[in-house]
């Protein structure tokens, strides 16, 4: 068997997944041994020598897992609505990195129109959610900077993230429709599932019971 055969890998981006997922994994004992946001490593190894993290852009976190090539990870419902389901589960939703999918613009916008042109990084949400309203809609796909579109007429809404709302304010925009609520979920690769079967249940057992105690405080 491979070394790897033995080992568990977790694949998790810098920022706020990674600080929020960080008391969760070091309430089942996982201790990272450098800190993603100054060291250079991709690769960080954790005082459990059977475990180690890969740190990476959070739109590729599902590709990793779905692949096999991290065996665990975390990942926003926005980014796993976005790329589907294919290799992987999606077992346990973390409550963390919580925010709103939303709809925004202009305060006068109009939700009207012979076609609305809804700028996002979240195309297949997007078209999901106008397409349950009977709306037809052109869709722009951007990769950030979306509250940018309707200032520069690329786009008469669009569709993003809302946590506080300083973003869209700061912008002279205002939440129109609310989509849906967003959070972070593990995900578990579906053939690491089968093979590491033990170690990952037992992962995600210790995982589920922090995330219990800490939203029953
Ligand atoms: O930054 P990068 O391009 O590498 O990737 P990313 O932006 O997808 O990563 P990151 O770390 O910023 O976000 C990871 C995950 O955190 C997302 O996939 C969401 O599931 C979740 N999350 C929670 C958020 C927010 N809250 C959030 N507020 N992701 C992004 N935002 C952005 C939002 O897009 C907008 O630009 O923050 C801005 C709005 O915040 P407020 O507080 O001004 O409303
Ligand atoms: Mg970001």
């Amino acid at each position: 068997m491979s070394k790897q055969a033995n080992k568990i890998r977790i694949a998790l981006s810098k920022g706020r997944i990674f600080k929020e997922t960080l008391p969760l994994l070091a309430a089942v004992g996982i201790e990272p041994d450098d800190d993603p946001e100054t060291s250079r490593k991709l690769i960080l190894g954790t005082n459990q020598p059977d475990v180690d993290l890969v740190v990476i852009r959070a739109t590729d976190v599902p590709t990793y897992v779905g692949h096999g090539a991290a065996d665990v990870g975390v990942a926003g419902k926005d980014v796993l609505l976005e790329h589907g389901s294919e290799g992987l589960y999606e077992p346990l939703d973390l409550r963390i990195a919580q925010c709103r999918m939303m709809v925004a613009g202009f305060p006068n916008a109009s939700m009207e129109g012979q076609r609305l042109r809804i700028a996002t990084k979240y195309i297949n949400s997007a078209r999901r959610h106008f397409a349950a309203q009977g709306k037809q809609v052109e869709i722009i796909k951007l990769y950030g900077s979306m509250e940018l579109a309707p200032i520069v007429g690329l786009s008469d809404l669009i569709v993003d993230l809302v946590e506080s709302g300083n973003t869209l304010k700061a912008n002279g925009l205002e939440p129109i429709e609310h989509i849906m609520d967003i959070s972070s979920r593990l995900i578990v690769n579906k053939a690491a599932w089968k093979m590491k079967h033990a170690r990952i249940k037992a992962l995600l057992e210790g995982v589920r019971a922090a995330v219990e105690s800490k939203n029953n405080e």
